[in-house]
């Protein structure tokens, strides 16, 4: 027999795969469920890396053995085009990035096709393409309408590298050694690391708050991996709390207000009327009230500056200006380093001359600035509570202010001891007048009450800035009137195409595609003289936010996507992604996906509501399931360096796909990648060339099994009857495992047949038959071309998966261990053992260990296959 040549085989079956339009998916079948599988598609970036190889062609696993079993798959591929990482390469190649991008994709194509995906081809989608982004213009411009995109002056993160605005979710923090030798952390653009500064601008915001309560909310309907929704969770960062307002006053005089003084020169005005200065705080903590000694705000906050603003009514005289003036510039001119100093030492200025009054007892308390309050959180700024909030604790040593106790850990509370750092849990009150002994969650609503507190949420998620300066992105579908309002571009000009007549790419602060004479033209030649076009470009998460529905439809030229084929589809069944997309891709497209869902434009299965109920529960809440885009999603882990570091041209580290596929074949690398972990938790798995060879060997052995075959067709008794029940559990054992996306375990289950087969004389030829097909989403080439060896007609990959015998999977029991009466451990026993086996079997398990060691058992109480109690002495 001829020796197991990847070289010949592998572009063979693609090839034959492709004419046969094999994995060309029908919007339905008749007979047949759909079942949508979504991986997170690629950045044009170049070449296939190792991380290409992981995200694709291990869910095909997946995608290969749903078709078997009668799924109307649909495992499609795409290119996220647009974006700042094409755009800044281009610039450092100096060529178009039109030019660049889809010259990646051909090269991409290619490198795609050799890891024998079953990809729908036919429906790629490319979001670069006008066809794609006039719908990504068309769905801005229903925001627009819907009051959910909105142009506003608004401090943005700037990278001073890329010369462009970035979301929050955009920038990461990083851990740098200042000048001084001590460890900071900073806030550095996520793309070139760059230390991000803040900017003001007029921008473009897509309003995802609005959304907020429904993006946390809705999670608890998804069955999703908890660690994903808490992610999510974590960044929408709902905080419930009280807004309290503080009067402010002058500490010298009673009148304190310019209006007060202008109004008391020129008409009577009756004091009423007056406004009265005050700060409002947010609190989540309205209990500690009594134990507010200071105030502190943001030092952007908007009161500073409207006690500098000679036209404001507020005068209050601020003794120590210059000094305030000296820490308020200090905090904007910061270098972008310290700017974002995260240091134990909270410093801060007072602001001398004014107090504010504590709405509960009537106590004038100090009133601060410092950077330790964000001024973008709740409402820029706090009451100190040094008592009971670690922040405020420090601050208050630091600055010497009093610190009070007003919450008791213990009951009854003679004397509250005064603690050496802040006490943040709950007990009663004391020092708080009437409220005095109430536990403290009674009292925060007693609180409240009682200063006319206003209840509200505060988000640690932002509106989502949108405009990018940069030129490699869709443009914003809008014009500005002479007078500067802007109008959206009507639909019978979208696409409204990115301008080919810019030559210089590099960002200056402001698009480039402010230098396009066709645009301008362009728009005054449709809305006449003096009209102006927008000239930012969308963030490509924007083009990213619906691509999962492009795919349903990819060629339709009158919608984004039909709502006959949505209603096929969605919602999608396994999205498989990078854990570096929990929070924002995958937020960005909830939003989206809910906002198009509110404006009547999306549509989805179990929406269809009546007849022929899914085979499998699609697990997501049905309320939901036409509101939320993913039933399910799963974060995959990390392929590392063979040094257990990132791969990267920086440590040499980097794995080239394509020369491992030359070496030992596609089917290898990805039979390996399958096996070198759990693909659904977020682990990192270094890369191991003595365990590709091992997945080489192993694909060589199923090819020799061949010779083993006795070629009949009639059924064969084996020798050892374990190896017919085990071929059943090997079928169950994949199966299960491929759908829990814990391929490694499903291979080693494969391994364990394999074996067992190299030990019998002879083979059957239905046996192996089976290993094939089940082999076949791992291996599809080799499948494929053994497949074709034994005279089969047809594609193994349209097989039917096999089906396994409960009766032969011999009696199986699962045993719970008890170790004194308490549940310690269970596991699995398929045959059927007698006590003391049972007993030997308990004793090894690692969960026992702890509890056994060095005791010695008395008796034990064995309940026949259900339940063991270990009784020590
Ligand atoms: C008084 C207090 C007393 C507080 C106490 C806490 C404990 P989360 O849960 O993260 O929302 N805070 C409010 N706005 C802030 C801002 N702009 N910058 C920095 N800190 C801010 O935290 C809410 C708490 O963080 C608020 O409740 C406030 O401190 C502080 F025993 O108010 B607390």
């Amino acid at each position: 027999m001829r020796s197991y040549n990847h070289i010949a085989i592998e572009p063979k079956w693609q090839k034959k795969w492709g004419e046969d339009r094999l994995y060309e998916t029908p919007g339905a079948v008749s007979g047949k469920e759909n079942y949508y599988l979504l991986t997170e598609f690629s950045y044009p970036s170049g070449t296939l890396h190792v991380g290409h190889w992981y995200a694709f062609a291990v869910p095909d696993i997946l995608a290969r053995k749903k078709r078997m079993e009668g799924y109307n798959v649909l495992y499609p591929v795409g290119f996220d085009a647009l974006g700042l990482p094409a755009e800044n390469a281009a610039i450092k190649r100096g060529i178009d990035p039109r030019q660049w991008t889809y010259g990646n994709i051909a090269h991409m194509r290619e490198q795609l096709r050799s890891m024998g995906n079953s990809f729908d081809w036919s429906r790629e989608v490319v979001t670069a393409d006008p066809e794609y982004y006039r719908w990504t213009q068309w769905l801005f411009l229903k925001l627009f309408g819907a009051g959910l995109a909105e142009r506003k002056k608004a401090p943005v993160n700037w990278c001073p590298s890329c010369e462009t605005g970035l979301a929050n979710e955009q920038v990461l923090k990083q851990q740098r050694t200042a000048n001084d030798g001590q460890l900071i952390t900073v806030s550095v653009c996520e793309r070139c690391e760059t230390p991000v500064e803040q900017r003001e601008l007029e921008q473009w915001f897509l309003k995802i708050t609005k959304y907020a309560d429904r993006l946390l909310d809705d999670l608890a309907g998804l069955d999703w991996p908890e660690e994903i929704k808490e992610a999510q969770r974590n960044w929408i960062g709902r905080s419930e709390g009280v807004v309290i307002k503080f009067e402010i006053r002058s500490t010298k005089s009673e009148t304190n207000s310019k209006s007060e003084i202008q109004n008391s020169k020129h008409a009577p005005v009756t004091s009423y009327q007056l406004p009265v200065p005050s700060v409002e705080v947010f609190t989540t903590r309205p209990d500690t009230l009594f134990g507010a000694t200071y105030l502190v705000l943001a030092p952007e906050h908007a009161f500073i500056s409207e006690i500098k603003d000679q036209k404001s009514k507020l005068q209050f005289q601020i003794q120590n200006g210059e000094e305030v003036e000296a820490y308020i510039e200090r905090a904007r001119n910061k270098t972008e380093l310290e700017r974002v100093v995260e240091r134990g030492e909270k410093t801060g200025v007072e602001l001398k001359g004014i107090t504010a009054v504590n709405p509960a007892n009537g106590e004038e308390i100090p009133v601060w600035i410092s950077d330790y309050v964000l001024a973008h959180y709740g409402t820029g700024a706090i009451m100190g509570v040094p008592g009971h909030d670690e922040r405020d604790f420090a601050f208050a040593r630091l600055h010497d202010l009093p610190i009070k106790m007003v919450v008791c850990p213990h009951y009854p509370t003679p004397t509250c001891p005064v603690l050496d750092h802040a006490y943040t849990g709950e007990g009663h009150l004391v020092g708080s007048g009437e409220f005095d002994e109430l536990p403290s969650g009674e009292a925060r609503r007693a609180i409240t009450k009682h200063v006319g507190g206003t209840m509200t949420a505060t988000y640690r998620l932002h509106d989502w800035l949108i405009s990018r300066q940069r030129y490699w992105g869709c443009p914003i579908p809008i014009v500005y009137n002479p007078e500067g309002k802007a109008h959206p571009v009507p639909e019978e000009h979208l696409p409204w195409l990115l301008p080919d007549d810019v030559t210089d790419f590099t960002p200056k602060g402001t698009s480039p595609l402010g230098t396009s004479q066709e645009l301008v033209a362009r728009t005054e030649r449709i809305f006449g003289k003096g009209w102006r076009p927008e000239i930012d470009t969308l963030d490509a998460f924007v083009d990213s936010s619906w691509y999962f529905l492009r795919y349903l439809d990819p060629h339709n030229d009158r919608e984004f996507a039909s709502r006959d084929e949505q209603a096929l589809w969605m919602p999608v069944d396994r999205y498989s992604g990078g854990a570096e997309h929990t929070t924002m891709h995958v937020l960005y497209s909830r939003f989206f996906y809910k906002a198009m869902h509110d404006l009547g434009l999306v549509a989805s299965r179990e929406a269809r509501g009546g007849s022929d109920p899914p085979q499998q529960p699609r697990r997501v809440r049905p309320s939901l399931a036409t509101s939320e885009p993913y039933a399910v999603r799963m974060n995959r882990g990390l392929v590392l360096g063979t040094d257990g570091r990132k791969m990267s041209k920086r440590w040499g580290n980097v794995i080239d796909p394509d020369a491992e596929v030359a070496r030992v074949g596609a089917d290898a690398v990805r039979m390996y990648l399958a096996f070198i972990g759990p693909y659904n938790e977020a682990g990192h798995y270094p890369w191991q060339t003595g365990g590709l060879i091992g997945m080489r060997r192993f694909l060589e052995k199923v090819w020799k099994l061949k010779s083993k075959i006795k070629n009949q067709k009639s059924k064969l008794q084996l020798k050892s009857e374990n190896v017919r029940q085990l071929i059943h559990k090997t079928i169950r054992k994949v199966g299960d495992d491929i759908e829990a996306f814990k391929f490694n375990t499903a291979l080693s289950a494969l391994m364990i047949l394999v074996n067992a087969f190299e030990k019998e004389e002879e083979v059957g030829r239905e046996h192996y038959e089976t290993l094939l097909v089940l082999l076949a989403p791992f291996a599809p080439h080799l499948a494929e071309e053994l497949w074709e060896s034994m005279d089969q007609r047809g594609s193994i990959h349209s097989e039917p998966w096999p089906t396994y015998d409960r009766q032969l999977l011999g009696v199986e029991q699962r045993i719970v261990v008890q170790v004194d009466g308490k549940v310690r451990a269970t596991f699995e026993s398929v045959e059927d053992l007698d006590e003391a086996a049972i007993v030997a079997r308990a004793q090894v398990l690692p969960a026992l260990e702890k509890y056994l060691a060095g005791r010695k058992i008395r008796r034990t109480i064995y309940i026949s296959g259900r339940l063991l109690n270990i009784v020590l002495e």
